[in-house]
């Protein structure tokens, strides 16, 4: 059996509807998904939803309803979200899911039975919001706390605590001698920084069910539930216990086993998670994980932080991006478009609507769009969409950009991937100006130049759909559709020059992106 790449997304909280941050964090995972496909590997891509805890309790009180009401109608939601963006994941994940709470507390047990989990009375303060206890380190100077953690109580309760402290030394080796563990480079200092000039705390894994019911019941101890983090982050190998994973279910000695579809997916090629969320997924995972006796995952992918014009995005003053309405007026793969070409993974960006008009227009409409369109055109109409004996004059370019896509995509740099496939479209809208087809086409003496030209027009186009499939699945689908193809350009050793065989006819072209008035 071979292991599958398996790459995740941090599952949202479902108070709430999706954000142009949620849209980005997934189309990025999907990308990456559809890149280790096209490049011949086997992949899981997993998304879906944090339901439990205190801020889906508190929301569905508000709405008069049930928190598993709630939820339900929300995941559906979502999950049609998941499906507008297009996104190729194998699995969504609920976590009120019956086989997300089962491998739950198979972990809390095998991570209680290891000695790891103990109870203790803890009095201090608490924030509501965040679901979390501070301390006095958290006050600001002027001994508030930051109003991000809403109203904080002071509060005294018994509660059951996993034991950190002990694991830092090991943590600070492991991400020194791995360093892409944690990526990019600047994310995994901060971690590191965060580890060697920090005391880990214990940290606080139930809540007692009298104050927070709406959670999954520890196994030893029902009177509580588990912390909604503790749960979130089993997620990631829940989904594959379901599936048949082996190395989970060995390590938690569980019975769920699904012999019709084991598939090996631990550990996690890619967790891709945003900024904040970077200590739950590279201290915290990792030590629950060792405490369960699994290996780490290999690779914490963390992505910058969206704004809108330049200030946070958010409900309360109403600057956000509804990705639904965008992708209803200008197309999945312009939205997709944007978010990737605008913002490489690592830094934070800036959407601002007249960057997505200025890209829409010059990239996609008068770059791609125009080249597909008078290519497939002009053999159109001077070859009766007929494609002529073969040419390699463009040969040599499109092999540079296949080249680099193919790197670029195995070192998840989407980014510096569309930057080189443009680069190919540069250059093959500076070749139909330079050659002038239309020219050729009114002297009957330049007809076997006017095939060259026309051939390596064509086979320029049906090469960059190869290369944007993960990018762009739907623009690509329609470029083979109008070349006459029927197959799926999903796999990137079709790039190879020289595929698209001469006496081939080809579909109808049709504009890939309409001009806007803008
Ligand atoms: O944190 N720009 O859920 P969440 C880019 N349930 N990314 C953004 C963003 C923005 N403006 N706002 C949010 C949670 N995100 C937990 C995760 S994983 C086991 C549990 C990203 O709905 C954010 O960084 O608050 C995170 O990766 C994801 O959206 C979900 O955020």
């Amino acid at each position: 059996m071979n292991k599958r790449f398996y790459i995740t997304t941090a599952i949202d909280y479902v108070n709430g509807q999706p954000h142009l941050g949620h849209a980005y964090e997934k189309i990025i995972a999907d990308v990456i998904a559809r890149s280790h496909r096209t490049l011949g590997q086997e992949v899981f891509f997993l998304t879906g939803l944090d339901e439990h805890g205190q801020k889906v309790q508190q929301a569905a009180q508000a709405e008069g309803k049930s928190p598993q009401a709630y939820c339900d109608q929300l995941a559906a939601d979502w999950q049609a979200f998941a499906k507008k963006l297009e996104l190729t994941n194998d699995d969504f994940v609920r976590t009120t899911d019956p086989r997300h709470k089962e491998i739950v507390q198979a972990s809390l047990t095998r991570v209680f039975n290891a000695g790891q989990i103990y109870k203790q009375t803890y009095s201090g303060f608490y924030s509501t919001k965040e679901e979390t206890f501070l301390t006095d380190k958290d006050r600001r100077p002027d001994g508030t706390f930051d109003p991000a953690y809403g109203e904080v109580i002071e509060l005294q309760e018994e509660n059951y605590f996993f034991k950190l402290g002990e694991q830092q030394q090991w943590l600070i080796d492991y991400i020194e001698s791995n360093p892409s563990f944690v990526q990019p480079d600047h994310r995994r200092n901060e971690v590191l920084g965060f580890l060697k000039n920090n005391t880990l705390e214990d940290l606080c894994i139930s809540r007692p069910a009298a104050r927070l019911g709406w959670g999954i019941p520890l196994p030893f101890d029902k009177d509580y539930v588990t912390y909604v983090w503790f749960d979130a982050l089993v997620n990631y190998i829940s989904i594959p216990a379901a599936h048949g994973d082996a190395t989970i279910l060995d390590a938690l000695k569980s019975e769920v086993r699904n012999p019709k579809s084991e598939i090996e997916l631990w550990p996690a090629d890619i967790h891709v998670i945003g900024k904040d969320i970077v200590k739950f997924h590279a201290v915290y995972w990792p030590i629950m994980l060792k405490a369960m006796g699994l290996p780490l995952p290999k690779q914490i992918l963390v992505h910058g932080w969206w704004q809108k014009d330049g200030a946070k995005i958010s409900k309360s003053t109403g600057n956000i991006i509804d990705p639904i309405a965008v992708i209803n007026e200008w197309g999945l793969d312009a939205f997709r478009f944007y978010v990737l070409r605008e913002l490489d993974i690592g830094p934070d960006g800036n959407w601002t609507d007249a960057g997505f008009k200025a890209r829409y227009q010059a990239e996609l409409a008068n770059g791609l769009g125009n080249l597909v369109n008078r290519s497939l055109s002009m053999l159109k109409r001077y070859r009766q969409g007929i494609v002529p004996a073969k040419h390699d004059e463009l040969a040599a370019d499109v092999a540079k950009a296949t080249d680099e896509t193919r790197a670029l995509l195995k070192q998840n740099q989407l980014q510096s991937a569309l930057q080189s496939i443009w680069g190919l479209v540069t250059r093959a809208n500076q070749y139909v100006d330079q050659t002038k087809p239309f020219s050729l086409a009114k002297d009957p003496a330049q007809a076997k130049r006017l095939d060259e030209v026309l051939y390596n027009l064509t086979e320029t186009c049906r090469v960059l759909a190869v290369l944007l499939w993960p990018f762009l699945p739907g623009t690509a689908s329609k470029i083979y559709a109008q070349l006459g193809l029927t197959d799926v350009p999903d796999k990137l050793d079709a790039a190879t020059w020289g595929r698209l065989p001469s006496g081939h006819a080809i579909g109808e072209p049709a504009p890939l992106f309409p001009r806007k008035d803008i």
